[in-house]
């Protein structure tokens, strides 16, 4: 079954396991408040079941989870034009995140490569949830029937999967009860790079901290983050063609392309020929100059955490409208008996 007969619904999330990073505002929030409006009823999520799958520590989990909720607001996302929520206070997502484990096949789990990555030569001693991680995030966006899901590019392999789980609960059960989700991977920056490393993902939880930025880096980190951010020794072309073997170079310019709301063609016609003893400052104040509204915001915001609580609350009780008839239904399907 297509999405045609679904009401319009964005679901996306993020994982609170540290701080945000430049790569989750480019790759993720910033397309969260693009799709904010009237085409689609949005549910963003701080996916504090999802950052356990591998050890956090309790007292940070909390404040991350807090912190992230502050970014997205200081970003953008309006708390009553979105549902925003921290997906433990939905149980739902876990309820049918159940089912899934019982829908999605040991074959289609052992492909993820996202897994592989994060498990390396450790496979054995990661958590069972770190491995089954997927299911519970087509349960995240299933839960909801979101028709759309916007995403860096490092997650599509995982909305396909989710793709496979509706489409297969439909034909076990012979229904059309979930959509088919399409993923919405746009922009300039869906993958972001580390600073440090062109061929590797920027991330919250690479040890390296000069590898990202954080959102909450101030003035002077950022620039001096962007100053020593591996490049090669040659100009910058004019024409995106030149950047292909170049995955440093191709990074920044994604990111400036990005935050300056740019084509990387319009960007190269601005700075093809500089250096980057040239382009660097000139990405630094870009930077900057969008990235300190936003911290600053969050640190205001993070003066009164009981605030933040009482709008996840407020949003988990708005989400549950949407997902106890769901998962009610689902249970239904499946045979279930339920209350009388
Ligand atoms: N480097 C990136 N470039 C573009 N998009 C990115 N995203 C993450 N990193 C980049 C997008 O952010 C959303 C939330 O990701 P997540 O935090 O749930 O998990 P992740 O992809 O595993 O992100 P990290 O930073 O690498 O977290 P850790 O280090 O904890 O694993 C997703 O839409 C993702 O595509």
């Amino acid at each position: 079954m297509s999405t045609t007969s679904f009401t319009p619904r964005v679901f996306s999330g993020i994982q609170p396991s540290g701080g945000l990073t430049l790569g989750n505002y480019l790759g993720a929030i910033k397309r969260f408040v693009d799709m904010q409006g009237p085409d689609f009823e949005t549910v963003y999520c701080m996916v504090d079941l999802h950052a356990i799958s591998v050890w956090q520590d309790p007292a940070a989990l909390a404040h991350n989870t807090r912190e992230l909720c502050a970014g997205f607001i200081a970003a953008g996302i309006d708390p009553e034009k979105s549902i925003l929520i921290n997906q433990s206070q939905v149980p739902e997502h876990a309820q049918l995140g159940w089912i899934f484990n019982c829908v999605a096949r040991m074959g289609w789990m052992q492909r993820m490569t996202q897994f592989k990555d994060k498990a390396g030569k450790n496979a054995q001693n990661v958590s069972l949830g770190l491995f089954g991680y997927p299911a519970l995030m087509a349960a995240d966006i299933l839960v909801y029937h979101a028709t759309h899901v916007p995403v860096g590019e490092d997650q599509k392999q995982h909305l396909e999967l989710t793709r496979d789980i509706a489409a297969k609960f439909n034909h076990d059960y012979g229904v059309d009860f979930f959509p088919i989700t399409e993923p919405v991977i746009e922009g300039a920056a869906t993958r972001v790079m580390s600073l440090r490393d062109g061929s590797k993902k920027m991330s919250k939880s690479d040890p390296s901290d000069a590898s990202r930025i954080n959102m909450t880096d101030d003035a002077d980190t950022i620039a001096k983050k962007i100053r020593k951010a591996k490049t090669d020794p040659d100009a910058l072309p004019s024409e995106a063609k030149g950047l292909e073997d170049r995955p440093e170079a191709r990074n920044l310019v994604n990111i400036y392309a990005s935050l300056s709301d740019q084509s990387v063609d319009q960007v190269l016609g601005e700075v093809g020929g500089q250096q980057f003893g040239t382009f660097k400052p000139k990405l630094a104040e870009l930077a900057v100059s969008k990235l300190s509204p936003i911290s600053s915001e969050m640190a205001r915001l993070m003066n009164d955490p009981s605030e933040i609580d009482r709008i996840l609350s407020h949003g988990a009780a708005r989400a549950r409208e949407i997902t106890a008839p769901i998962l009610r239904q689902t249970y239904e399907i499946v045979g279930m008996v339920g209350p009388v």
